[in-house]
């Protein structure tokens, strides 16, 4: 047995229709996306993977990346992709810290990757935006046949890194049953069967665009319309012929902001999903009196996957994120006492299930930490259950800025910022944004005598971490805001900042 494998892609094998289908209308189907799998995990084997091992990606998104991910659940290795957003310096602690096997990387980025792979001991391979790099070089010369390792419920799948509140990126490790159980789930609650076809514009190194929309659509055995990313026109010309999709909040606020929005291109759409960040009840509202279409948003978490949804057939209802998916206890209870709540009172959010996550990789005291005694995850989020049962996400206990459904944890950035020649301290936050929801900004404080200029504190920042993270502005302060036990105050700086991005 190979849970994963045998669900999502032993089906492949037989089908003679299109799976995916590329911007330029080119089909793969199930039967070719299945050999080239094989053929790249005969390509992992060769290089010395082994079950258990960790296979790290950066690099575009293409139907040969999603084939190396099948491959690697072929191999049993544990999938690692990784945003190509990433920095030398992130990625070099990433490699280190997971220490894959292999690791594959875009073309354009491998002359940064080799000397990292070189100093961790991982073998370097490239994958470039047209079936082309020495992965699919060695692929096209490797048998289709590959044997398929076992792996039981418990066994890994994946590492997926997510940010640290205090510091380092922690690796969430999933199991196969962790992600099969809620892409049966998720097939269920929202109704997918074969003759789905989803258009896919989400990145596949987060759980958003890969464990949701991937998994579900391959374990009903529909079809994706597989764009590179997020672009306005292509989805819009492409989406005539989808019945589903799934988005972040901006591929919404972006949708609504175009003329081509309205019942004639979207009426004939089966569903809509949001998730990933919080999508505004006006967002909500807007797509309905402009499309007739009522989103359904749904509520998750790396470490989770998927916990919440609403409702497929009953009320939609905006500014919630549903109600529990079956199989799953979410609970909200007083941040000090630990006890539960009664629905309409407002506390932390703890969630229980099949679907929720291993622990950190190689951090069990942060996993301790993160876990209550009987087994409940501490999600970081402030929730409030409501008379009927619908969970609406207040805020965060976690300090974490959302921004285009990409998270940034300030910590991180303020110890970038820190660092710099000149600054005394920092403070990170997060302020509306009419596109990306929330934007980055930084409070500094420059040491004393010392010009600062925000341009350059930001493409400084730049050259060590992702650009989604860097501030889209910086403002320079004498202090910053504390209370009196010296916490600074970042509420303060919120509403002082609120109207930056704001017309
Ligand atoms: C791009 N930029 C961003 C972001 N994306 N800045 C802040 N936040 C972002 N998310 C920068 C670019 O580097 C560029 O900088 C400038 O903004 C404009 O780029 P643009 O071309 O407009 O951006 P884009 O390529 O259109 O991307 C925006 C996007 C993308 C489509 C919203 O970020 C995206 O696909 N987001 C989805 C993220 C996602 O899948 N999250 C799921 C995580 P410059 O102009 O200076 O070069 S999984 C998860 O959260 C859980 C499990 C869950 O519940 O799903
Ligand atoms: P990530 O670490 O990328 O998995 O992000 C998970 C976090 O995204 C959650 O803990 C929430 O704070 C947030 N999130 C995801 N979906 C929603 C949603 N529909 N509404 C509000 N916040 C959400």
């Amino acid at each position: 047995m190979n849970m994963l494998f045998d669900a999502l892609v032993a089906p492949l094998e037989m089908r003679r229709d299109a799976v995916l289908i590329r911007t330029d209308d080119s089909e793969v189907t199930g039967e070719q996306l299945f050999a080239l799998s094989g053929q790249i995990a005969n390509v992992l084997r060769d290089a010395g993977v082994e079950p258990g091992h960790r296979v790290a990606m950066q690099c575009e998104k293409s139907v040969e990346a999603l084939a190396l991910y099948l491959a690697c659940l072929r191999v049993g290795s544990l999938f690692l992709p990784l945003n190509t957003a990433y920095m030398p310096a992130e990625m070099d602690y990433f490699v280190g810290d997971a220490e894959p096997t292999v690791v594959i990387s875009s073309m354009q980025a491998a002359d940064q990757m080799a000397p990292i792979c070189a100093n961790h001991n991982a073998t370097l391979f490239t994958l470039g935006e047209n079936s082309d790099g020495t992965l699919m070089d060695a692929a096209q010369n490797a048998s289709k046949d590959c044997p398929v390792a076992e792996r039981g419920p418990d066994d890994l799948a994946v590492i997926l890194y997510t940010s640290g509140t205090t510091g380092r990126s922690k690796g969430a490790m999933l199991s196969h049953k962790n992600l099969l159980s809620n892409a049966e789930s998720l097939s269920e609650a929202w109704r997918f069967t074969s003759e789905d076809r989803l258009l896919h514009a989400l990145p596949i190194f987060h759980a958003h665009g890969l464990f949701v929309a991937v998994n579900v659509s391959l374990n009903v055995g529909a079809s994706m319309i597989f764009l590179p990313k997020f672009d306005i026109d292509v989805v819009m010309d492409k989406i005539g012929d989808a019945t589903t999709m799934m988005g972040v909040p901006t591929f919404y606020t972006r949708m609504l902001t175009d003329a081509r929005c309205n019942p004639e291109n979207l009426g004939h759409m089966r569903l809509f999903v949001s998730g990933s960040a919080p999508l505004l009840a006006e967002t909500h509202h807007e797509f309905e009196a402009k499309t007739g279409q009522r989103i359904l948003e749904r509520y998750g978490m790396t470490e989770t996957t998927m916990n919440s949804s609403n409702p497929y057939d009953g009320e939609r209802r905006a500014g919630t994120v549903g109600f529990p998916l079956p199989n799953i206890e979410l609970r909200v209870v007083d941040p000090e006492t630990g006890y539960e709540l009664s629905k309409g009172e407002i506390g932390n959010l703890e969630v229980r299930g099949p679907n929720v996550f291993q622990g950190y990789w190689r951090m069990p005291e942060k996993t301790a930490e993160d876990f209550r005694d009987d087994g409940f995850f501490i999600t970081g989020d402030i929730a409030r259950f409501d008379q009927d049962g619908y969970i609406t996400i207040i805020g965060r206990s976690k300090d974490l800025v959302i921004s285009g459904g990409y998270n940034v944890y300030p910590k991180e950035v303020e110890s970038e910022i820190d660092e710099l020649d000149g600054v005394n301290e920092s403070a990170v936050i997060g302020v509306p944004h009419p596109d990306f929801g929330e934007a980055v900004v930084a409070a500094v404080v420059p040491k004393s005598g010392v010009t600062l200029e925000a341009d350059q504190i930001i493409s400084s920042l730049q050259q060590r971490l992702a650009k989604f993270k860097c501030p889209k502005m910086v403002f320079f302060v004498e202090a910053l805001p504390r209370n009196t036990m010296g916490k600074v105050q970042k509420n303060e700086l919120r509403k002082t900042y609120a109207n930056t991005f704001q017309a």
